[in-house]
Protein backbone atom coordinates (compact mmCIF):
# COMPACT_ATOMS: atom_id res chain seq x y z
CA UNK A 1 0.00 0.00 0.00
CA UNK A 2 1.03 3.62 -1.07
CA UNK A 3 1.84 5.73 2.04
CA UNK A 4 0.52 9.38 0.35
CA UNK A 5 0.83 12.83 1.82
CA UNK A 6 -1.14 15.21 0.06
CA UNK A 7 1.13 17.86 -0.72
CA UNK A 8 3.26 15.07 -2.86
CA UNK A 9 0.37 13.99 -5.39
CA UNK A 10 0.31 15.81 -8.95
CA UNK A 11 -2.15 15.53 -11.36
CA UNK A 12 -0.53 14.39 -14.69
CA UNK A 13 -2.30 15.05 -17.94
CA UNK A 14 -1.67 11.87 -20.02
CA UNK A 15 -2.17 13.55 -23.29
CA UNK A 16 -2.63 10.66 -26.42
CA UNK A 17 -0.48 10.87 -29.57
CA UNK A 18 -2.54 11.70 -32.22
CA UNK A 19 -2.12 8.19 -34.68
CA UNK A 20 -0.74 8.39 -38.06
CA UNK A 21 -4.22 7.85 -40.01
CA UNK A 22 -5.86 10.76 -38.40
CA UNK A 23 -8.49 11.47 -40.72
CA UNK A 24 -12.36 13.39 -41.27
CA UNK A 25 -14.68 10.73 -41.63
CA UNK A 26 -18.21 12.19 -40.08
CA UNK A 27 -18.22 9.14 -37.70
CA UNK A 28 -19.78 10.92 -34.96
CA UNK A 29 -23.42 11.39 -34.84
CA UNK A 30 -24.17 14.42 -32.17
CA UNK A 31 -20.74 15.87 -32.52
CA UNK A 32 -20.88 19.06 -34.29
CA UNK A 33 -17.65 19.65 -35.49
CA UNK A 34 -17.27 15.72 -36.54
CA UNK A 35 -20.27 15.65 -38.47
CA UNK A 36 -19.56 18.84 -40.47
CA UNK A 37 -15.69 18.26 -41.35
CA UNK A 38 -16.22 14.56 -42.62
CA UNK A 39 -14.58 14.76 -46.06
CA UNK A 40 -12.02 17.27 -45.37
CA UNK A 41 -8.17 16.17 -46.31
CA UNK A 42 -6.53 15.66 -43.11
CA UNK A 43 -2.95 16.30 -41.85
CA UNK A 44 -1.96 13.65 -39.37
CA UNK A 45 1.61 15.14 -39.35
CA UNK A 46 0.12 18.10 -38.34
CA UNK A 47 -2.20 17.27 -35.69
CA UNK A 48 0.78 14.86 -34.01
CA UNK A 49 3.03 17.80 -34.11
CA UNK A 50 0.59 20.14 -32.49
CA UNK A 51 -0.45 17.88 -29.75
CA UNK A 52 3.14 17.39 -29.08
CA UNK A 53 3.42 21.21 -28.49
CA UNK A 54 0.97 21.37 -26.22
CA UNK A 55 2.28 18.68 -24.50
CA UNK A 56 5.62 19.99 -24.22
CA UNK A 57 4.65 24.08 -23.81
CA UNK A 58 2.65 22.77 -20.45
CA UNK A 59 5.48 20.70 -19.24
CA UNK A 60 7.76 23.78 -20.07
CA UNK A 61 5.21 25.94 -17.95
CA UNK A 62 5.55 22.98 -14.89
CA UNK A 63 2.95 20.90 -15.30
CA UNK A 64 3.47 17.42 -15.32
CA UNK A 65 2.87 16.04 -18.35
CA UNK A 66 2.33 12.41 -19.58
CA UNK A 67 1.75 10.98 -23.10
CA UNK A 68 -0.40 7.88 -24.22
CA UNK A 69 0.47 6.34 -27.38
CA UNK A 70 -2.26 5.65 -30.15
CA UNK A 71 -3.45 2.49 -31.96
CA UNK A 72 -3.20 0.18 -34.77
CA UNK A 73 -5.71 1.46 -37.18
CA UNK A 74 -6.27 0.38 -39.99
CA UNK A 75 -8.22 -2.13 -37.64
CA UNK A 76 -7.71 -4.90 -40.22
CA UNK A 77 -8.66 -7.89 -37.50
CA UNK A 78 -11.88 -5.70 -37.11
CA UNK A 79 -12.64 -5.89 -41.06
CA UNK A 80 -11.40 -9.86 -40.49
CA UNK A 81 -14.35 -9.86 -38.21
CA UNK A 82 -16.66 -8.48 -40.12
CA UNK A 83 -16.07 -10.89 -42.76
CA UNK A 84 -13.86 -9.58 -44.63
CA UNK A 85 -10.80 -12.11 -46.03
CA UNK A 86 -7.57 -12.29 -48.16
CA UNK A 87 -4.62 -10.73 -47.38
CA UNK A 88 -4.42 -7.39 -45.63
CA UNK A 89 -4.64 -5.67 -48.81
CA UNK A 90 -6.99 -7.32 -50.39
CA UNK A 91 -9.52 -6.86 -47.70
CA UNK A 92 -8.64 -3.16 -47.39
CA UNK A 93 -9.76 -3.19 -50.92
CA UNK A 94 -12.94 -5.20 -50.54
CA UNK A 95 -13.92 -3.20 -47.85
CA UNK A 96 -13.01 0.46 -49.72
CA UNK A 97 -15.49 -0.90 -52.12
CA UNK A 98 -18.22 -2.83 -50.53
CA UNK A 99 -18.74 -1.13 -47.59
CA UNK A 100 -16.69 2.72 -47.28
CA UNK A 101 -17.93 3.25 -44.05
CA UNK A 102 -16.52 0.67 -42.29
CA UNK A 103 -13.09 0.94 -43.75
CA UNK A 104 -13.34 4.81 -42.59
CA UNK A 105 -14.41 3.70 -38.83
CA UNK A 106 -11.18 0.90 -38.94
CA UNK A 107 -8.90 4.29 -39.81
CA UNK A 108 -10.03 6.81 -36.94
CA UNK A 109 -6.95 7.69 -34.70
CA UNK A 110 -9.81 8.35 -32.38
CA UNK A 111 -7.79 7.11 -29.29
CA UNK A 112 -6.17 10.65 -29.34
CA UNK A 113 -9.06 11.68 -27.27
CA UNK A 114 -7.69 9.90 -23.98
CA UNK A 115 -10.31 12.01 -21.93
CA UNK A 116 -12.33 8.78 -23.10
CA UNK A 117 -9.87 6.03 -22.57
CA UNK A 118 -11.22 5.35 -18.93
CA UNK A 119 -11.80 6.62 -15.68
CA UNK A 120 -9.10 6.92 -13.02
CA UNK A 121 -9.63 7.03 -9.23
CA UNK A 122 -6.50 8.25 -7.64
CA UNK A 123 -5.25 6.27 -4.67
CA UNK A 124 -6.19 9.24 -1.90
CA UNK A 125 -9.98 7.69 -2.77
CA UNK A 126 -9.58 4.36 -2.35
CA UNK A 127 -10.03 2.23 0.29
CA UNK A 128 -6.77 0.34 -0.89
CA UNK A 129 -5.02 3.32 -1.36
CA UNK A 130 -4.57 2.12 -4.88
CA UNK A 131 -5.11 4.01 -8.27
CA UNK A 132 -8.07 2.67 -10.31
CA UNK A 133 -8.85 2.46 -13.79
CA UNK A 134 -11.91 1.36 -15.75
CA UNK A 135 -10.92 1.43 -19.97
CA UNK A 136 -14.01 2.90 -20.85
CA UNK A 137 -16.27 0.28 -23.42
CA UNK A 138 -17.28 3.09 -26.11
CA UNK A 139 -19.74 0.92 -27.19
CA UNK A 140 -22.25 3.95 -28.80
CA UNK A 141 -20.16 4.35 -31.92
CA UNK A 142 -18.36 1.19 -33.76
CA UNK A 143 -15.24 3.44 -34.56
CA UNK A 144 -14.41 3.85 -30.76
CA UNK A 145 -15.81 0.33 -29.88
CA UNK A 146 -12.74 -0.66 -31.07
CA UNK A 147 -10.30 0.89 -28.77
CA UNK A 148 -11.27 -0.16 -25.12
CA UNK A 149 -8.66 -3.64 -25.44
CA UNK A 150 -5.62 -2.04 -26.46
CA UNK A 151 -6.34 0.74 -24.33
CA UNK A 152 -6.66 -1.84 -21.41
CA UNK A 153 -3.15 -3.43 -22.36
CA UNK A 154 -1.33 0.35 -22.62
CA UNK A 155 -2.98 1.44 -19.19
CA UNK A 156 -1.64 -1.95 -17.88
CA UNK A 157 1.52 -1.70 -19.28
CA UNK A 158 2.05 1.53 -17.47
CA UNK A 159 0.68 1.59 -14.66
CA UNK A 160 1.71 -2.03 -14.43
CA UNK A 161 2.68 -2.20 -10.44
CA UNK A 162 0.06 -3.77 -8.47
CA UNK A 163 1.08 -2.22 -5.33
CA UNK A 164 0.27 0.89 -6.49
CA UNK A 165 -2.29 0.23 -9.59
CA UNK A 166 -5.81 -2.03 -9.81
CA UNK A 167 -7.41 -2.91 -13.11
CA UNK A 168 -11.33 -3.65 -13.71
CA UNK A 169 -13.03 -4.93 -16.51
CA UNK A 170 -14.67 -2.70 -19.12
CA UNK A 171 -18.01 -2.63 -18.81
CA UNK A 172 -20.51 -4.74 -20.59
CA UNK A 173 -20.50 -3.62 -24.36
CA UNK A 174 -23.81 -3.30 -24.31
CA UNK A 175 -26.13 0.07 -24.79
CA UNK A 176 -27.30 -0.03 -20.60
CA UNK A 177 -23.69 0.26 -19.68
CA UNK A 178 -22.89 3.05 -22.60
CA UNK A 179 -19.56 4.06 -21.13
CA UNK A 180 -17.34 7.38 -22.62
CA UNK A 181 -14.98 7.65 -19.52
CA UNK A 182 -13.45 10.46 -17.88
CA UNK A 183 -15.24 12.77 -19.84
CA UNK A 184 -17.87 12.79 -18.03
CA UNK A 185 -16.34 12.46 -14.29
CA UNK A 186 -14.93 15.55 -12.80
CA UNK A 187 -13.37 15.11 -9.10
CA UNK A 188 -13.73 18.03 -6.82
CA UNK A 189 -11.48 18.65 -4.00
CA UNK A 190 -8.89 20.85 -2.39
CA UNK A 191 -5.61 20.38 -3.56
CA UNK A 192 -5.14 16.81 -5.63
CA UNK A 193 -4.02 14.86 -2.65
CA UNK A 194 -6.80 15.74 -0.23
CA UNK A 195 -9.94 13.42 -0.68
CA UNK A 196 -12.02 14.62 -3.35
CA UNK A 197 -16.10 13.98 -4.36
CA UNK A 198 -16.59 12.17 -7.20
CA UNK A 199 -18.92 13.66 -10.24
CA UNK A 200 -20.34 11.18 -12.49
CA UNK A 201 -22.62 13.27 -15.04
CA UNK A 202 -24.82 10.80 -17.44
CA UNK A 203 -27.21 11.31 -20.54
CA UNK A 204 -29.76 9.17 -19.70
CA UNK A 205 -31.21 6.17 -17.40
CA UNK A 206 -31.33 2.72 -18.67
CA UNK A 207 -33.82 1.58 -16.26
CA UNK A 208 -35.25 4.39 -15.76
CA UNK A 209 -37.78 7.37 -17.02
CA UNK A 210 -36.14 10.59 -16.83
CA UNK A 211 -36.35 13.13 -19.74
CA UNK A 212 -33.68 12.10 -22.66
CA UNK A 213 -32.56 13.92 -25.70
CA UNK A 214 -34.44 14.34 -28.92
CA UNK A 215 -32.21 15.04 -31.94
CA UNK A 216 -28.43 13.21 -30.56
CA UNK A 217 -27.75 10.36 -28.71
CA UNK A 218 -26.52 10.39 -25.13
CA UNK A 219 -23.65 8.19 -24.82
CA UNK A 220 -23.37 7.82 -21.11
CA UNK A 221 -25.46 5.83 -18.81
CA UNK A 222 -26.31 6.64 -15.34
CA UNK A 223 -26.12 2.42 -15.21
CA UNK A 224 -22.85 2.73 -16.45
CA UNK A 225 -21.38 5.61 -14.19
CA UNK A 226 -22.56 3.59 -11.20
CA UNK A 227 -20.99 0.47 -11.98
CA UNK A 228 -17.63 2.12 -12.36
CA UNK A 229 -18.10 4.00 -8.82
CA UNK A 230 -18.83 0.76 -7.44
CA UNK A 231 -15.68 -1.17 -9.24
CA UNK A 232 -13.68 1.86 -7.79
CA UNK A 233 -15.12 1.06 -4.36
CA UNK A 234 -16.17 5.03 -4.21
CA UNK A 235 -18.89 5.39 -2.00
CA UNK A 236 -22.65 7.40 -1.80
CA UNK A 237 -20.49 9.54 0.66
CA UNK A 238 -17.69 10.33 -1.95
CA UNK A 239 -20.12 10.37 -5.43
CA UNK A 240 -22.44 12.76 -6.68
CA UNK A 241 -24.56 11.85 -9.90
CA UNK A 242 -26.00 14.32 -12.36
CA UNK A 243 -27.78 13.96 -15.28
CA UNK A 244 -26.69 15.54 -18.11
CA UNK A 245 -29.12 18.61 -19.64
CA UNK A 246 -30.80 16.67 -22.84
CA UNK A 247 -30.84 19.98 -24.71
CA UNK A 248 -27.22 20.69 -24.43
CA UNK A 249 -26.65 17.57 -25.81
CA UNK A 250 -29.26 17.95 -28.31
CA UNK A 251 -27.46 21.21 -29.22
CA UNK A 252 -24.49 19.17 -30.17
CA UNK A 253 -22.93 18.72 -26.24
CA UNK A 254 -22.02 15.13 -26.83
CA UNK A 255 -19.93 14.95 -23.51
CA UNK A 256 -20.36 16.52 -20.07
CA UNK A 257 -16.67 17.84 -20.99
CA UNK A 258 -17.92 20.42 -23.42
CA UNK A 259 -20.04 22.00 -21.25
CA UNK A 260 -18.34 21.80 -18.24
CA UNK A 261 -14.46 21.17 -16.81
CA UNK A 262 -13.80 21.45 -12.74
CA UNK A 263 -10.11 21.50 -10.98
CA UNK A 264 -9.27 21.04 -7.37
CA UNK A 265 -12.36 23.04 -5.81
CA UNK A 266 -13.31 24.88 -8.68
CA UNK A 267 -16.24 23.82 -11.11
CA UNK A 268 -16.84 26.18 -14.59
CA UNK A 269 -20.33 25.19 -16.03
CA UNK A 270 -22.36 26.39 -18.63
CA UNK A 271 -25.75 27.00 -16.91
CA UNK A 272 -27.47 24.52 -19.64
CA UNK A 273 -24.65 21.89 -18.14
CA UNK A 274 -27.02 19.95 -15.92
CA UNK A 275 -30.38 19.12 -16.07
CA UNK A 276 -31.21 19.98 -12.25
CA UNK A 277 -28.50 22.23 -11.30
CA UNK A 278 -29.20 23.17 -8.17
CA UNK A 279 -29.58 19.52 -6.84
CA UNK A 280 -26.25 19.06 -8.34
CA UNK A 281 -25.02 21.65 -6.80
CA UNK A 282 -26.29 21.39 -3.49
CA UNK A 283 -24.92 17.33 -3.01
CA UNK A 284 -21.54 18.42 -4.29
CA UNK A 285 -21.28 21.31 -1.21
CA UNK A 286 -22.92 18.62 1.01
CA UNK A 287 -20.29 15.80 0.22
CA UNK A 288 -17.46 18.25 -0.51
CA UNK A 289 -14.95 18.53 2.48
CA UNK A 290 -13.70 22.31 1.30
CA UNK A 291 -15.82 25.05 0.12
CA UNK A 292 -16.98 24.02 -3.57
CA UNK A 293 -16.45 27.06 -5.91
CA UNK A 294 -18.83 27.21 -8.91
CA UNK A 295 -17.94 29.63 -11.68
CA UNK A 296 -21.05 29.64 -14.04
CA UNK A 297 -21.51 30.95 -17.49
CA UNK A 298 -24.95 31.70 -18.18
CA UNK A 299 -26.84 31.81 -21.13
CA UNK A 300 -26.94 35.10 -22.32
CA UNK A 301 -22.99 35.29 -21.79
CA UNK A 302 -22.08 32.17 -24.19
CA UNK A 303 -24.55 30.82 -26.06
CA UNK A 304 -24.91 27.38 -26.65
CA UNK A 305 -24.13 27.33 -30.57
CA UNK A 306 -20.71 29.32 -28.83
CA UNK A 307 -19.94 27.17 -26.53
CA UNK A 308 -19.99 24.02 -28.89
CA UNK A 309 -17.89 25.90 -32.12
CA UNK A 310 -15.76 27.69 -29.48
CA UNK A 311 -14.74 24.59 -26.81
CA UNK A 312 -14.54 27.01 -24.12
CA UNK A 313 -15.77 24.43 -21.87
CA UNK A 314 -13.19 21.79 -23.04
CA UNK A 315 -10.39 24.07 -21.82
CA UNK A 316 -7.92 22.11 -19.10
CA UNK A 317 -7.96 24.08 -15.66
CA UNK A 318 -4.36 23.27 -14.22
CA UNK A 319 -3.47 24.46 -10.59
CA UNK A 320 -0.44 26.46 -9.88
CA UNK A 321 1.98 26.62 -7.07
CA UNK A 322 0.82 29.82 -5.53
CA UNK A 323 -3.05 28.38 -5.51
CA UNK A 324 -4.10 30.04 -9.26
CA UNK A 325 -5.48 28.22 -11.68
CA UNK A 326 -4.63 28.57 -15.64
CA UNK A 327 -7.44 27.90 -18.70
CA UNK A 328 -5.69 26.33 -21.13
CA UNK A 329 -8.16 27.32 -24.10
CA UNK A 330 -8.60 26.03 -27.30
CA UNK A 331 -7.72 28.94 -30.20
CA UNK A 332 -11.38 28.77 -31.58
CA UNK A 333 -12.27 30.81 -28.01
CA UNK A 334 -10.45 33.86 -29.89
CA UNK A 335 -12.51 33.67 -32.81
CA UNK A 336 -16.19 33.80 -31.04
CA UNK A 337 -16.48 37.42 -29.35
CA UNK A 338 -18.64 37.10 -26.63
CA UNK A 339 -16.15 34.05 -25.46
CA UNK A 340 -13.33 35.67 -25.61
CA UNK A 341 -15.07 38.37 -23.65
CA UNK A 342 -17.18 36.23 -21.06
CA UNK A 343 -13.00 34.72 -20.50
CA UNK A 344 -11.82 38.07 -19.65
CA UNK A 345 -14.68 40.11 -18.10
CA UNK A 346 -16.05 37.03 -16.51
CA UNK A 347 -13.92 34.08 -15.67
CA UNK A 348 -10.14 36.19 -15.13
CA UNK A 349 -11.84 38.94 -13.22
CA UNK A 350 -14.36 36.90 -11.45
CA UNK A 351 -13.91 36.17 -7.80
CA UNK A 352 -12.52 32.94 -7.95
CA UNK A 353 -8.61 31.32 -8.71
CA UNK A 354 -8.77 31.39 -12.14
CA UNK A 355 -5.68 33.70 -13.05
CA UNK A 356 -4.02 33.09 -16.17
CA UNK A 357 -5.43 32.23 -20.10
CA UNK A 358 -3.53 30.22 -22.10
CA UNK A 359 -4.27 29.81 -26.30
CA UNK A 360 -3.28 26.06 -27.56
CA UNK A 361 -3.64 25.36 -31.06
CA UNK A 362 -4.77 21.85 -31.53
CA UNK A 363 -7.03 22.60 -34.57
CA UNK A 364 -6.13 19.14 -36.43
CA UNK A 365 -8.00 17.73 -33.74
CA UNK A 366 -10.81 20.02 -32.80
CA UNK A 367 -12.47 19.64 -36.36
CA UNK A 368 -13.07 16.34 -35.26
CA UNK A 369 -14.28 17.65 -32.16
CA UNK A 370 -11.49 17.33 -29.64
CA UNK A 371 -10.50 20.14 -27.35
CA UNK A 372 -7.61 20.09 -25.14
CA UNK A 373 -9.66 18.57 -22.46
CA UNK A 374 -10.62 15.59 -24.96
CA UNK A 375 -7.02 14.92 -25.37
CA UNK A 376 -5.72 14.12 -22.20
CA UNK A 377 -6.46 11.76 -19.01
CA UNK A 378 -6.00 13.26 -15.92
CA UNK A 379 -4.51 11.07 -13.59
CA UNK A 380 -3.60 12.13 -10.02
CA UNK A 381 -0.38 10.42 -8.61
CA UNK A 382 2.11 10.70 -5.69
CA UNK A 383 5.63 10.82 -5.69
CA UNK A 384 5.65 6.83 -4.96
CA UNK A 385 3.61 6.67 -7.68
CA UNK A 386 4.90 8.13 -10.61
CA UNK A 387 8.09 6.31 -9.81
CA UNK A 388 6.42 2.99 -10.00
CA UNK A 389 5.10 3.88 -13.73
CA UNK A 390 6.31 1.70 -16.43
CA UNK A 391 8.18 2.50 -19.91
CA UNK A 392 8.86 6.39 -20.44
CA UNK A 393 5.70 8.19 -20.73
CA UNK A 394 6.44 11.33 -18.64
CA UNK A 395 7.13 14.21 -20.86
CA UNK A 396 10.49 15.61 -20.86
CA UNK A 397 13.00 17.28 -23.44
CA UNK A 398 14.53 14.18 -24.72
CA UNK A 399 11.43 12.62 -24.92
CA UNK A 400 9.18 15.63 -26.86
CA UNK A 401 12.29 15.58 -29.43
CA UNK A 402 12.39 11.99 -29.72
CA UNK A 403 8.50 11.51 -30.52
CA UNK A 404 8.76 15.29 -32.75
CA UNK A 405 11.77 13.28 -34.86
CA UNK A 406 9.38 9.79 -35.00
CA UNK A 407 6.33 11.97 -36.04
CA UNK A 408 8.21 13.75 -38.73
CA UNK A 409 9.97 10.08 -39.81
CA UNK A 410 6.67 8.71 -40.16
CA UNK A 411 3.32 10.34 -41.09
CA UNK A 412 1.89 11.86 -44.04
CA UNK A 413 1.19 15.34 -44.05
CA UNK A 414 -1.69 14.88 -46.37
CA UNK A 415 -4.74 12.37 -45.91
CA UNK A 416 -8.39 11.51 -47.83
CA UNK A 417 -11.02 9.10 -47.95
CA UNK A 418 -9.08 7.35 -50.93
CA UNK A 419 -5.77 7.12 -49.56
CA UNK A 420 -7.42 4.78 -46.25
CA UNK A 421 -7.28 1.64 -48.35
CA UNK A 422 -3.73 2.15 -49.59
CA UNK A 423 -1.87 -0.87 -48.33
CA UNK A 424 1.49 0.98 -47.99
CA UNK A 425 -0.21 3.20 -45.38
CA UNK A 426 -0.96 0.29 -43.05
CA UNK A 427 2.16 -1.17 -43.36
CA UNK A 428 3.82 2.44 -42.58
CA UNK A 429 1.72 2.45 -39.23
CA UNK A 430 3.73 -1.00 -38.26
CA UNK A 431 6.82 0.31 -38.71
CA UNK A 432 6.14 3.22 -36.82
CA UNK A 433 4.03 1.81 -33.87
CA UNK A 434 6.51 -0.93 -33.58
CA UNK A 435 9.39 2.18 -33.24
CA UNK A 436 6.86 3.45 -30.61
CA UNK A 437 6.91 1.25 -28.57
CA UNK A 438 10.41 0.90 -28.30
CA UNK A 439 11.08 4.76 -28.10
CA UNK A 440 7.78 4.54 -25.14
CA UNK A 441 9.07 1.33 -23.42
CA UNK A 442 6.74 -0.04 -22.72
CA UNK A 443 6.68 -3.60 -24.51
CA UNK A 444 4.09 -4.65 -26.91
CA UNK A 445 0.67 -3.57 -26.95
CA UNK A 446 -0.07 -4.29 -30.43
CA UNK A 447 -2.34 -7.22 -32.13
CA UNK A 448 0.55 -6.85 -34.19
CA UNK A 449 2.87 -7.59 -31.74
CA UNK A 450 0.96 -10.09 -29.85
CA UNK A 451 0.57 -12.14 -32.54
CA UNK A 452 3.88 -12.47 -33.72
O1 LIG B 1 -16.06 10.54 -29.76
N1 LIG B 1 -14.72 12.36 -32.44
C1 LIG B 1 -14.70 12.03 -31.02
C2 LIG B 1 -14.32 13.24 -30.21
C3 LIG B 1 -14.14 12.89 -28.76
C4 LIG B 1 -13.93 14.10 -27.91
N2 LIG B 1 -13.74 13.74 -26.57
C5 LIG B 1 -14.22 14.39 -25.49
N3 LIG B 1 -15.14 15.31 -25.59
N4 LIG B 1 -13.78 14.03 -24.36
C6 LIG B 1 -16.04 11.49 -30.56
O2 LIG B 1 -17.07 12.04 -30.98
C7 LIG B 1 -14.79 11.89 -34.82
C8 LIG B 1 -14.09 10.98 -35.79
C9 LIG B 1 -14.41 11.27 -37.23
O3 LIG B 1 -15.48 11.80 -37.51
O4 LIG B 1 -13.56 10.97 -38.11
C10 LIG B 1 -14.77 11.42 -33.38
O5 LIG B 1 -14.77 10.23 -33.12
Amino acid sequence: MSNVSSSSVREVNFDGLVGPTHNYSGLAHGNVASMSHGGLVSNPKEGALQGLLKMKSLMDAGYAQGVLPPQQRPDVGALRGLGFSGSNSEVLARAAKEAPQLLRAVCSASSMWTANAGTVTPSVDASDRRVHFTPANLQSSFHRYLEPQTTGRVLQAIFHDEQHFAHHPVLPATPAFSDEGAANHTRLCGEHGEPGVHLFVYGRQAFGVEREPKRFPARQTLEASQAVARQHGLTEAQTVFAQQHPDAIDAGVFHNDVIAVGNGPVLLYHEMAFLDETRTLDELRAKMSTPLIPVRVPLDAVSMEDAVASYLFNSQLLSNPDGTMTLVVPSECQEREAVWRTIQDFILAGNNPVGEVVVKDVKQSMRNGGGPACLRLRVALSEAEQAALTGRVLMNNALYDDLTAWVNRHYRDRLAAEDLADPQLAKEVLVALDELTHVLKIGSVYPFQLSQ
